[in-house]
């Protein structure tokens, strides 16, 4: 009781349309019948008019302008769709046999004013009881088990709530908004569409199929507009492509202002995901503004267009493509089209009759339905069929008859329509958990130059994905070659992008320097530094590895140099043997005596060092390439100073310090002062060699393409080495200096210096070679220069001792070189 208190009762004013005159057919929008199918189809269109001033008109369905106003051929044609399915459904035995099926159909002419009629379809007894239970038995009167429709996804996000809160189902054949697919939400709806997910993925396979970059999306201002166009932002996020532009076009949308952005911008792709009346503004105005050289591609809503492709200057603005659904030829429709036509039946003045349950639509042919956009036949078809089989079902109909005793409720079909599992023309419809369709495909169309839209392909969803393109059928603008579309042309070989704007699109290039590369599968923005032990020219996608080089024991230069050690070797061992025999001659006394034997010694030791200048340095080559030849040398150039000390001692020092000779001899201050040079030596190495040993080192910095094996030196260790060697060679050069007006054949000292500047002038080109040379041959050089200094002393000092031994022993005797020594103290005393 209490809840009939608040039933509330709404009447409804029917217009009635008692014509006197047999004018006008009888009404296509109603057939009686056991249980009736609601259907709302947008085949007319009110638009709200803005006026010059400030105000509105708001046109209902109902007046008389209505029929001015735009009539969709295409949506004419799904309504006549259902109509057919229903009379094939009445006519066949095996589904529903003895149940009639009839329908309520509303021309869903606006969004606002079409509320009696959805109304109507809840009129129980000609009552709406807007609180009753919906599962409650005495409750629920309307023969209204389900509802097909409507179209546009504005429309049913309006009128769906209303349905949603009795569980009537809905099964939409056109609403493909995303935001359907939400059950909470929408717990009685269902499609035989698929949403715009998939649509969406289809365009972006296509846009990627051709590789295409920059791209424009006009989408309209609407809830598929905008739902089309985030889920493609969606799906292109983390992919190459870019959206450069976006728009949605609403009513009156500036045309010139759209094109000339998209025309800056250099977009040549342009994706229009709109309802198809504002597709068709949008072509004929891109016509209009002469708009060339773009590709289009098409949502199903529009591609399969029958006027424009046969629009006048069509070719002009490029090529279309689009996505559309798959045409399904209908048995029995044409005969059924044309046979409804030929019918002019009266319409009946007892017809309870809304407004807009009215078309004139005697004007239209049969071949004008028939050749209409033939998109949504099979959804609106699916629909019908879906419902009559959920109803079936729930009348556990079988072996001719149904049982009908069981009550039909909207809830129970619904239920049966989430389970459908039915064939219909050869495809097994079923609906997944969100109530989208389980079954179907896309057709990838092209409009040819015939003006018809020419299959190229198909995208398969069921019972996988499957994708293909025939891209040969394609008549593309510009000569048969595939448009491109992008911000900035990739980047040529071996150069990096540069982030340029805020697309990911738009880039410089720039070229990877050498020693760096760069590899576009692994990151193209980024110029990767080569390993140490490769290389790269300018502009390269990979690095090399560089050459080892070294100088192996074979080279000729090394042979040459480990000849010319040991030939020095020889000719030392062969002096030695010839000053032993000649010992107690002046002219050994002269060069030193026993001291001879220690530098030839020295010498040969020295020489030692060059054989680790050549093959692979290891550790112990690095430190025996020094050692030998620091410290024996050390050695030779202290028993220089000695010798070029006691020369000038012996002629100038003892005249005026003859303490000092007296104590040198005593002591033997030639050997002290050499132990000491020795010492000395010996430890600097010894310390400088644990605090920094030479290692093996790549040198990699002198050539790019090459590493050359070498020895690290550590200057600043080694300094007190060299420092000791320099200060040797400085005071024997000091001496030798100072006794080079000393007898003219008594020319020690002046051999000395001889064999002095030959050796400084030997490292000073070597310094100077160092500087601009590092390659492999730096060895070479350096094994050179270390036999120069030791030839310079035993060519230029020893060897003219051996000649006057051999040669000239005249020379060779007491006398001779008393009378030289003779004749130096008389000019000295002069
Ligand atoms: C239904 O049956 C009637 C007569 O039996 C026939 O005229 C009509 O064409 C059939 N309709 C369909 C859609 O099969
Ligand atoms: C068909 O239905 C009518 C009533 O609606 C009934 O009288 C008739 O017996 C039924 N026919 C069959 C074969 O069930
Ligand atoms: C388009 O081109 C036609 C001739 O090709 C010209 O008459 C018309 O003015 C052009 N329209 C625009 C908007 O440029
Ligand atoms: C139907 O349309 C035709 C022309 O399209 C028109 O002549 C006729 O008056 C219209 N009938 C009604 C009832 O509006
Ligand atoms: C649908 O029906 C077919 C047979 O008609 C059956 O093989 C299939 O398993 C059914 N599918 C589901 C999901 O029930
Ligand atoms: C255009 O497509 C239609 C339908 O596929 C086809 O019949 C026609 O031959 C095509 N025209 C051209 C020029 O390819
Ligand atoms: C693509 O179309 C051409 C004709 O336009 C046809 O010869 C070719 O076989 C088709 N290729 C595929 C894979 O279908
Ligand atoms: C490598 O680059 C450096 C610095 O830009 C340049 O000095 C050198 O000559 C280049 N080397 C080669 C092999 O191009
Ligand atoms: C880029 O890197 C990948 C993976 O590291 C590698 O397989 C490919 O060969 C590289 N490309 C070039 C050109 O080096
Ligand atoms: C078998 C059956 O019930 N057929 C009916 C289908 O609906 C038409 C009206 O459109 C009736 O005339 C048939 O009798």
């Amino acid at each position: 009781m209490k809840r009939r208190l608040g039933f509330l009762c709404l009447c409804l004013g029917f217009v009635l349309h008692a014509l006197a005159q047999c004018t006008v057919p009888t009404s296509e929008f109603q057939l009686e019948g056991d249980y009736l199918i609601g259907g709302l189809f947008d085949i007319h269109q009110t638009r709200i008019l803005k006026l010059q001033f400030d105000f509105l008109i708001l046109f209902s369905c109902c007046s008389f302008s209505v029929l001015s106003q735009p009539f969709f051929l295409s949506h004419y044609r799904m309504f006549q769709l259902m109509r057919f399915s229903v009379e094939e459904i009445n006519n066949s035995t095996n589904l529903l046999p003895n149940v009639s099926l009839g329908y309520e159909i509303f021309d869903h002419c606006s969004d606002t004013q079409s509320f009696p009629g959805i109304l109507k379809l809840f009129l129980a007894n000609g009552m709406i009881q807007p609180w009753g239970e919906p599962h409650e038995q005495h409750t629920h009167k309307s023969k209204v088990i389900a509802v097909v429709g409507p179209f546009s996804s504005t429309h049913t996000l309006t009128v769906a709530p209303l349905f949603m809160a009795d569980l009537i189902p809905m099964v939409t054949y056109g609403s493909s908004s995303s935001v359907f697919s939400k059950k909470a939400k929408f717990p009685s709806f269902l499609r035989t569409v698929h949403p715009s997910t998939e649509s969406i993925e289809v365009i972006f396979n296509i846009v990627q199929h051709f590789n295409w970059r920059w791209i424009a999306f006009l989408n309209s201002d609407n809830d598929y507009g905008i739902d089309g166009r985030e889920l493609f932002i969606k799906r292109i996020k983390d992919t190459e492509i870019c959206l450069a532009y976006t728009k949605g076009l609403n009513d009156n949308p500036d045309y010139p202002q759209i094109f000339k952005q998209i025309e800056t911008q250099r977009i040549y792709i342009i994706i229009v995901f709109t309802p198809e009346m504002i597709a068709e503004a949008l072509i004929e105005s891109a016509i209009q503004l002469n708009i060339t050289n773009k590709v289009w591609i098409a949502g199903e809503s529009w591609s399969l267009n029958k006027r424009l492709p046969k629009t006048q200057g069509i070719k002009n603005i490029g090529t279309v493509i689009g996505v559309s659904q798959p045409v399904v030829t209908i048995p029995g429709f044409n005969d059924f089209i044309y046979a409804s036509k030929s019918q002019n039946n009266c319409l009946n003045a007892e017809q309870n009759m809304f407004c807009n349950q009215v078309c004139n639509c005697s004007s239209v042919s049969a071949e004008d339905v028939l050749a209409a956009d033939p998109s949504f036949s099979f959804p609106v078809y699916s629909a019908v069929y879906a419902i009559a089989h959920a109803l079936h079902n729930t009348m556990q109909c079988g072996s001719g008859r149904c049982d009908g005793n069981i009550k039909v409720y909207p809830y129970i079909v619904l239920t049966e329509l989430k389970k459908s599992n039915f064939t219909l023309l050869n495809q097994n419809i079923q609906f997944d958990e969100n109530g989208d369709p389980k079954y179907g495909s896309y057709s990838i169309v092209f409009w040819n130059h015939s003006g018809d839209a020419q299959e190229i392909g198909f995208y398969e969803l069921y019972p996988r994905v499957n994708f293909l393109i025939n891209n040969s059928k394609i008549q593309w603008y510009m000569n048969g070659e595939v448009p491109t579309s992008v911000c900035s042309p990739e980047c040529p070989v071996g150069h990096a992008k540069k982030y340029d704007r805020i697309h990911k699109c738009c880039f410089t290039c720039e070229i990877c320097p050498n020693g760096t590369h760069v590899n576009s599968t692994v990151d193209p923005y980024k110029c990767i530094q080569c390993k140490k032990t490769e290389w790269s020219a300018e502009g390269s996608t990979s690095c090399s590895l560089r050459v080892v080089e070294y100088i192996p024991f074979t080279d000729s230069g090394a042979i040459v140099n480990m000849v010319l050690a040991c030939v020095l070797v020889g000719i030392t061992a062969a002096m030695s043997v010839l000053f032993a025999i000649n010992y107690n001659t002046p002219i050994v006394r002269s060069a030193g005596g026993p001291m001879c034997f220690l530098i030839l010694g020295c010498l040969s030791l020295s020489s030692i060092s060059v054989f680790f200048y050549f093959d692979k340095p290891t550790t112990s080559f690095c430190i025996l390439r020094f050692l030998p030849f620091v410290l024996f040398y050390n050695v030779c150039l202290a028993c220089f100073v000695v010798r070029s000390f006691q020369i000038v001692c012996i002629f100038k020092i003892a005249a005026k310090f003859p303490k000092l000779q007296t104590w040198w001899l005593k002591y033997h201050g030639n050997w002290l002062v050499i132990t000491v040079a020795f010492g000395t030596q010996a430890l600097l190495l010894l310390i400088s060699y644990s605090f920094d040993p030479p290692k093996p080192y790549n040198e990699t910095v002198w050539y790019p393409d090459k590493i050359i094996l070498s020895c690290t030196l550590n200057l600043a260790a080694f300094s007190g080495s060299i420092l000791l060697l320099l200060s040797l060679c400085s005071l024997c050069f000091i001496f030798s200096y100072m006794g080079k007006d000393l007898p003219k054949n008594y020319n020690e000292a002046k051999a000395i210096t001889f064999c002095l500047l030959l050796l400084i002038l030997t490292w000073i080109i070597f310094a100077t070679v160092v500087m601009l040379y590092r390659g492999k041959y730096i060895e070479i050089l350096n094994a050179l220069a270390v036999l120069s200094s030791l030839y310079s002393f035993l060519l230029w000092y020893f060897l003219p001792k051996c000649y006057i031994i051999i040669f000239q022993p005249h020379k060779n005797t007491k006398q001779y070189f008393q009378g030289i020594i003779q004749d130096y103290t008389k000019t000295m005393s002069q």
